[in-house]
């Protein structure tokens, strides 16, 4: 039995990510069993554990697991440290996997700091699937030597970290079986605040090819399509099985290959399901007519990575597009009758104060109906982390990743303050605009408690 965490939220739970779920998919096709664990577990009586990660270990142990899986991403870092303490305590034997983004950029830190016995390097299915093989055939985890054998991991060995040489990502996507959504408990989940109904991930591609600086670019640059009467065939079974009619679609850059993206919206809509969907893109890849594609196909929503409205900061920040190729791109998303969430940041390399009135200008002007601006968090993994100076940035990092940026000329708490005024600005224009604040819950102490964990 192979046991997976992902970063756990308290209930109602909402649309999850889709690698554990493909993950899940991959071991049930290659015979093993798997369970997906996403919420914590609710306090029911006095005996039970104060402390939520607890009972989620004592809740995963009741099933035996001799493997573990966790997801990571950097802001739930000590977290996560914290869980893997927990699971260690309730099963001693288990072996404990970590994957994700935050393992993939910083396997050895990880492995040095905590009870993981192995980080998975990149892309999961195949490699988790080699794992699972080998703890079936009665290996553990106190003999490493079988790990070595497996490409695209780190564990420890003689005491220190050692990689094995890097796995390809799966070249064929449409070779992965469906993700796994009977194992998410799918009746708990409550609607997704901007589709209104219940929903679930859905990628119709994995990669991307830009090099934006602040971004880990978790999926490689090779763009991998999968065909798009899979991707049809997934939203299908989804709706038929499990009722859900929402789908959020987590390709990197929607429109990315047009004739693509346009066989998908076709795709669809052909076999009429009335389901409604969101999706990401940026500069003027969804042009008029492919925005009016995508309506005619069920999209309602289309959250836009503009992250600048600076074409100087966006050319540091090595983003691939210009703030008219944004404009001309919401332009045509609004006109086509999709509601559009721009996204963007302070704190990018080459940020004045100039640069930061400029991005809330083109917050205000571009037509979006909602915004979210919010203050550049460098992660790991990402060309600002590797080599800041190369961008014009400071990076002052924490013990557990807590990190924060300074540009040439705007220190953390210029940069914050700024980010926080032109969060006010935007609302007082009349805008609908907030900013991403759930690393504050780790970062910044949030009693979780207080949120019913
Ligand atoms: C959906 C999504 C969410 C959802 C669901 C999160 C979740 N549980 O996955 C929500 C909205 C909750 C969310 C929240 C946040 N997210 Co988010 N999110 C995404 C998004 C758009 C898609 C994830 C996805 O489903 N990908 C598709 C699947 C197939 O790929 P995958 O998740 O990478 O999984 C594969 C591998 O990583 C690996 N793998 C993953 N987990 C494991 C576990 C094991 C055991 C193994 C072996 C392998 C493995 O195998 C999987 C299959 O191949 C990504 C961007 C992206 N394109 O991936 C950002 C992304 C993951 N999010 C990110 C961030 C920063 C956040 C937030 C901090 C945002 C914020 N400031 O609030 C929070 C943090 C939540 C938390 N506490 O952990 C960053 C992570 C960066 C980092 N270094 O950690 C990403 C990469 C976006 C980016 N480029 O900046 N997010
Ligand atoms: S921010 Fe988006 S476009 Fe840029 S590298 Fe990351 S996934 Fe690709």
């Amino acid at each position: 039995m192979v046991a997976l965490i992902a970063g756990p939220c308290p209930p109602p739970r909402m649309a999850q990510g889709l690698g554990l779920p493909y993950l899940a998919a991959a071991l049930e096709e290659a015979g093993y069993e798997a369970a997906i664990f996403d919420t914590y577990p609710p306090r029911q009586d006095d005996r039970a554990s104060d402390d939520p990660d607890m009972r989620l270990a004592e809740a995963v142990a009741a099933s035996s697991p001799s493997l573990v899986g966790v997801t990571i991403h950097t802001p739930a870092y000590a977290e996560r440290v914290h869980l893997a303490k927990c699971l260690r305590q309730r099963l001693p034997d288990a072996l404990l996997v970590a994957g994700g983004h935050h393992p993939t950029a910083a396997p050895g830190d990880l492995l040095r700091r905590s009870e993981f016995d192995v980080c998975v390097i990149g892309e999961g299915e195949r490699t988790l699937v080699e794992i699972a093989g080998g703890v079936a055939s009665g290996r553990n985890r106190r003999d490493t030597d079988w790990l070595t054998a497996i490409r695209g991991i780190a564990c420890r060995a003689d005491g220190r970290v050692l990689r094995t040489p890097r796995r390809r990502p799966v070249a064929n996507v449409d070779a992965l079986p469906f993700p796994a959504h009977h194992l998410l408990g799918l009746e708990r989940y409550g609607p997704h605040p901007a589709l209104g109904v219940r929903s679930q991930g859905l990628l119709t591609y994995r990669g991307c090819p830009a090099r934006c600086a602040f971004c880990c670019n978790p999926q490689g640059r090779r763009v991998r399509q999968r065909a798009p009467s899979r991707v049809g065939g997934e939203v299908e079974r989804v709706v038929r099985d499990f009722g859900v009619r929402g789908f959020n679609v987590y390709d990197n850059l929607f429109g990315l290959d047009r004739a693509h993206a346009v066989a998908v919206c076709d795709e669809i809509r052909r076999r009429r399901l009335d389901v409604v969907w969101d999706c990401w893109t940026a500069g003027g890849l969804v042009d008029a007519e492919l925005a009016a594609r995508l309506r005619r196909a069920g999209c309602i929503r289309v959250g836009f990575g503009a992250e600048s409205g600076d074409d100087e900061v966006l050319a540091r920040s090595q983003r691939g597009f210009t703030t008219a190729q944004h404009q001309a791109g919401i332009r045509a998303l609004v006109a086509a009758g999709l509601k559009v969430q721009v996204f963007l940041m302070v704190g990018l390399p080459g940020e004045t104060r100039a640069s930061v009135e400029r991005t809330v200008d083109f917050a205000a002007r571009c037509g979006a109906d909602d915004v979210s601006l919010s203050l550049h968090r460098p992660w790991p993994g990402t060309a600002a982390w590797r080599n800041p100076r190369a961008f014009g940035l400071r990076i002052t990092r924490g013990p557990d990743f807590e990190a924060y940026v300074e540009t040439e000329s705007l220190n953390r708490t210029a940069l914050l303050e700024l980010t926080e005024e032109a969060v006010e600005t935007l609302t007082q224009r009349g805008l609908k605009c907030g900013t991403l604040r759930c690393d504050r819950f780790v970062w910044e102490g949030f009693p979780r408690q207080a949120l019913g964990w």
